[in-house]
C-alpha cells in the first residue's frame, strides 16, 4: 500500500497537469494576427509613412486623401507642432471632422480637390533626427548636409513617386513656423513644387519677428523655446508662479535668472540666444529675406501678412520687399495682407478684439485669395478666377484694395508729423522754443505694461495675447512716463500704406535705453453705432528700438549720458485710413513690459545678464522744437 499510494498520486498529478496544458492551448487570443480596420464608408483614406531623407533619417508623414480625389495636387505642411496634433477628430469617417478649422486649407481639402500632407520636422514628435530651432541652411550655421530645404526636396520626391492619387504637383503652405518651412522649400526647390504660401512666416527672428524687435528681447521666447526643445514630444509645459506675468518677470530680475529658475539655460537655443544679443552673423545668415534675395525666383509664392500680428509682423512683407524686384512680369510673387492677428486667417475674421470689420475677412482670404492662387498653379484644369497680384485690406475704410505692387505703385508721398510742444502733432516743423523737449522719468522698477495689469495671456478662453495690438492705448497715455502728441481733429481722410518711420531725437541721463513709438488712431469722443469705441486709442503701428543699436544693429554702443541722439527706425507696415472726426496720435515711452525685457538704462555688455545695480531710473528728454524736433514720417497715399 505504502508503495502504491505515491504512484497513484503521481499519475493523478500528471493527468491534472496535462489537462491544464491542453486547456491553455485551446484558448486562443481573440486578437487577429493582422487586423485591418474597416474604413469602407470613410470619405477619405489615411496613410502614414516614414519618409527617408538623404542622410537616412526618416520623417513621420501623415497623408489624407479625399476619396473623391483623383489627379489631385498635394498640399504639404512641415511642422514642429506635431502632424497628428493637427488632427481635430481622429475617430471620424469624415475628413471635414478630421481636419477641422485648425487647418487653413480645410475647406480646399474637404471639397475633394486636394490631398493633405502633414509632416513632423526632424527631431520633433514622431520624426527621427536632431532638432534645431528653425534649423539654419547648410552652411556656416549648419555643418551637416541636411536642412529644411533638403528635407522638403526629399519629401516631395518621395510623395510624387508614392501617392498615385496625386497629379504630381505640390504646394507647400503653413502659418508661422510652418510659414518659415514654406519659405525654406523655395531654396533649391524640387521641380514638382509649384506653389508656396508662407502665412505669417518667421523670417528674421532678431529684427522684427519672434525673438527680438530691433534688439529688444521678447521674453516669452524663453517659454516658447522651453516648450519646444525640452523634449521631442513637447510635453513639458512652463510653470507659472504668479497670475500676473508682470510680477513674474519683474521678480526674476533679468532673463538669464528666469531661464535658470526653470532649467531653460540648459536648452541649446536659449544658450544661442544668450550668446548672440546683437545682430551678428548668426542672425544675418538666417534671415530668410536676405537668403531668398540671393536666389533665383522659381516657384510662385503667395506671401500672407497680418496687420496686427503679435508674433511675426515683420516677416512676410520683408520677403515680399526682397522678392518683388525679381518678379519683372508680376507673375510669381503675390501678396495678401489682412486685418488679423497671428494665424487668424484660419479662424473667424470678422473682428479682432473690439474692432469689427464688415465681413469675415478670413473667409474671403481662404475662399477667394488662397483658393484662386492654389487652383491656378496646382490644378490640372483650374476654374476661371482672377489672380490679383496684391490684395491689401485697408482698416479705417474697411475694404480690400487690389493693387499691382504694394505699396510703391500707390501715389504716395511721405509726410512728416512733428512732435511739437504742448502735446501737439503737426505737419509743419515746430519753431524753436524753450526748453525744446518733453521730459519723463523711465524707471525700470516700474516699467510701462503692454496690457493693463494683471497680464495673464495663457489660460482657458484667454485671448488678450492674440488681440493685444488692438487694445486701447488710453491706460498708457495717462501715465507720467508716456508722452503723447496729438493732431487736431481731422477734417479729411488720411490714407497711409507702407512703413511709417520714427525719428526720435532724445537724450537720457543713463547710458543705454529703449524707445517705443506708437502710431495711434484716436476715435471721435463719441462714436455713433459703436459707442464703446468713443475716444478709443487704436494702435495702427508701433515698435520698440534698443538705443545701443542707433549706429548699427551689429554695433552696440553706449549712449553718452545727457547728449542728444537720434533714434531712427521703421515701424511695421500699416494699411489704414484715419477718418474725418478722428485724430492721429503718437506715443513715446521707454519700456513695454513684460513683452520686452527691461533695458537697465546703464550700459552693460549683455543685457540678458544685467546685474541688479545696473537697473536705474533715467531722465529722458524727447526734443520737440526747432531743428531737433522729433517726428514720425507717414507713407501718405494721395488717392481717394
Ligand atoms: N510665432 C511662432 C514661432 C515661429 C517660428 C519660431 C518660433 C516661434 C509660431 O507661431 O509658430
Amino acid at each position: 500500500m505504502r508503495l502504491i499510494v505515491p504512484a497513484l498520486s503521481a499519475a493523478v498529478l500528471l493527468a491534472t497537469a496535462s489537462a491544464a496544458v491542453a486547456e491553455t492551448k485551446t484558448l486562443p487570443t481573440e486578437t487577429p494576427a493582422d487586423f485591418k480596420p474597416s474604413t469602407a464608408n470613410f470619405d477619405y483614406i489615411r496613410r502614414t509613412a516614414m519618409i527617408p531623407m538623404r542622410d537616412g533619417v526618416k520623417l513621420y508623414t501623415l497623408i489624407l486623401i479625399p476619396k473623391a480625389a483623383s489627379h489631385a495636387p498635394m498640399l504639404l505642411t512641415r511642422t514642429p507642432y506635431g502632424a497628428e496634433d493637427r488632427i481635430e477628430d481622429r475617430n471620424s469617417a469624415h475628413l471635414a471632422a478630421v481636419i477641422g478649422e485648425s487647418d487653413v486649407a480645410d475647406e480646399l481639402v474637404t471639397s475633394g480637390a486636394y490631398i493633405r500632407v502633414l509632416q513632423d520636422v526632424r527631431g520633433k514628435h514622431r520624426s527621427e533626427g536632431d532638432y534645431v530651432m528653425t534649423r539654419p541652411l547648410v552652411g556656416p550655421q549648419n555643418p551637416t548636409k541636411v536642412d529644411h530645404a533638403t528635407d522638403t526636396y526629399d519629401t516631395i520626391d518621395w510623395l510624387v513617386k508614392n501617392v498615385p492619387e496625386s497629379n504630381g504637383r505640390v504646394g507647400i503652405l503653413g502659418i508661422s513656423y510652418d510659414g518659415f518651412t514654406s519659405l525654406m522649400g523655395l531654396v533649391n526647390p524640387h521641380p514638382a513644387l509649384r506653389a508656396s504660401v508662407p502665412i505669417n512666416p518667421m523670417v528674421d527672428g532678431w529684427m522684427g519677428d519672434d525673438w527680438f524687435h530691433n534688439g529688444a528681447f521678447r521674453q516669452d521666447s524663453i517659454v516658447y523655446a522651453y516648450e519646444q526643445e525640452a523634449n521631442r514630444e513637447a510635453s513639458l509645459t512652463w510653470y507659472s508662479d504668479h497670475y500676473d506675468d508682470y510680477e513674474t518677470w519683474l521678480q526674476a530680475g533679468n532673463v538669464a535668472n528666469m531661464a535658470k529658475m526653470h532649467g531653460a539655460d540648459k536648452l541649446g537655443f536659449v544658450q544661442k540666444l544668450f550668446a548672440h544679443p546683437a545682430y551678428d552673423q548668426f542672425w544675418q545668415d538666417q534671415a530668410m529675406d536676405r537668403i531668398l534675395a540671393q536666389l533665383p525666383l522659381k516657384v510662385p509664392v503667395l506671401l500672407v501678412d497680418s496687420l496686427f500680428d503679435q508674433e511675426d509682423i515683420y516677416g512676410a512683407l520683408h520677403v515680399y520687399k526682397a522678392l518683388k524686384p525679381k518678379d519683372a512680369d508680376n507673375s510669381k510673387v503675390f501678396l495678401a495682407v489682412g486685418p488679423w492677428f497671428h494665424h487668424q486667417q484660419r479662424l473667424d475674421g470678422s473682428r479682432i478684439g473690439q474692432i469689427a470689420w464688415n465681413t469675415d475677412t478670413a473667409y474671403f482670404f481662404r475662399h477667394v485669395i488662397l483658393k484662386t492662387f492654389l487652383d491656378h498653379f496646382l490644378l490640372d484644369s483650374p476654374p476661371p478666377g482672377r489672380l490679383v497680384p496684391a490684395a491689401v485690406y485697408e482698416t479705417g475704410t474697411d475694404q480690400w484694395r487690389p493693387m499691382a505692387i504694394w505699396p510703391t505703385q500707390l501715389p504716395s508721398a511721405p509726410q512728416k508729423y512733428f512732435l511739437a510742444p504742448n502735446g501737439a502733432l503737426d505737419t509743419t516743423a515746430p519753431a524753436a522754443a524753450q526748453p525744446g523737449y518733453e521730459e519723463y522719468i523711465a524707471d525700470p522698477a516700474k516699467p510701462v505694461p503692454y496690457l493693463p495689469r494683471p497680464i495673464h495671456i495663457e489660460g482657458k478662453g484667454e485671448t488678450s495675447w492674440q488681440t493685444w495690438l488692438v487694445s486701447d492705448q488710453r491706460p498708457a497715455s495717462s501715465r507720467t512716463d508716456v508722452l503723447t502728441f496729438e493732431s487736431p481733429v481731422l477734417d479729411h481722410k488720411i490714407r497711409i500704406a507702407g512703413e511709417p518711420v520714427a525719428n526720435i531725437v532724445a537724450s537720457t541721463s543713463g547710458t543705454d535705453g529703449d524707445f517705443v513709438v506708437k502710431l495711434i488712431d484716436v476715435y471721435p469722443d463719441e462714436n455713433g453705432r459703436d459707442p464703446k469705441l468713443g475716444g478709443y486709442q487704436l494702435m495702427i503701428s508701433g515698435d520698440i528700438f534698443r538705443g545701443r543699436y542707433r549706429n548699427g544693429f551689429d554695433k552696440p554702443q553706449r549712449i553718452p549720458a545727457g547728449e542728444k541722439q537720434t533714434f531712427h527706425f521703421n515701424l511695421p507696415n500699416a494699411s489704414h485710413a484715419f477718418l474725418p472726426g478722428h485724430r492721429i496720435m503718437v506715443q513715446v515711452q521707454s519700456s513695454w513690459f513684460p513683452l520686452y525685457d527691461r533695458n537697465p538704462q546703464t550700459y552693460v555688455d549683455n543685457i540678458f545678464f544685467a546685474p541688479p545695480d545696473a537697473y536705474r531710473k533715467a531722465t529722458i528728454h524727447v526734443f520737440d522744437a526747432g531743428a531737433d524736433a522729433s517726428y514720425v514720417e507717414l507713407p501718405v497715399v494721395n488717392a481717394p
